[in-house]
């Protein structure tokens, strides 16, 4: 059996986290390295690599995360002032949690394009 990723073992609580919700499907908890006044992470709690692996089951898991991420950043005052939905997707990306996760960004003023 593979070693469980760091994601896995907050959705487990054997490590901690700063949660701001949780359901049967998802969680989101803030980022460890904020790159802005807001930033957190939505994962699904079912072990998903990255987008690769997302099969087209998914589908209703996927937009129920984006729901979540809508009340969040309405919950976080940044629904009008704008922010990011980020997912890095391997080694190019940067991706360095192998089970997907969407950062939410925002707070700040972005540039365009990212680095
Ligand atoms: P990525 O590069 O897209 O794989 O981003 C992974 C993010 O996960 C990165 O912004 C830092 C965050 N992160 C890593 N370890 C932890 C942790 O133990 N707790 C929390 N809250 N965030 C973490």
């Amino acid at each position: 059996m593979s070693e469980k990723t760091i994601f896995q073992k907050i959705i487990d609580k054997e490590i901690p986290a700063e949660i701001l919700y949780e359901d049967d499907l998802c969680l989101a908890f803030r980022d460890i390295m904020p790159q802005a006044p807001t930033h957190f992470l939505v994962i699904p709690k079912k072990e998903i690599v990255s987008v690769n692996e997302i099969e087209e089951s998914d589908a209703t898991l996927i937009g129920h995360i984006f729901s979540v991420i809508r009340k969040l950043t309405q919950d976080e005052g940044i629904a009008e002032s704008g922010y990011r939905v980020v997912t890095n997707c391997g080694t190019d990306a940067c991706q360095t949690v192998p089970h997907l996760h969407y950062h939410v960004i925002g707070g700040r003023n972005m540039t365009w394009p990212p680095g």
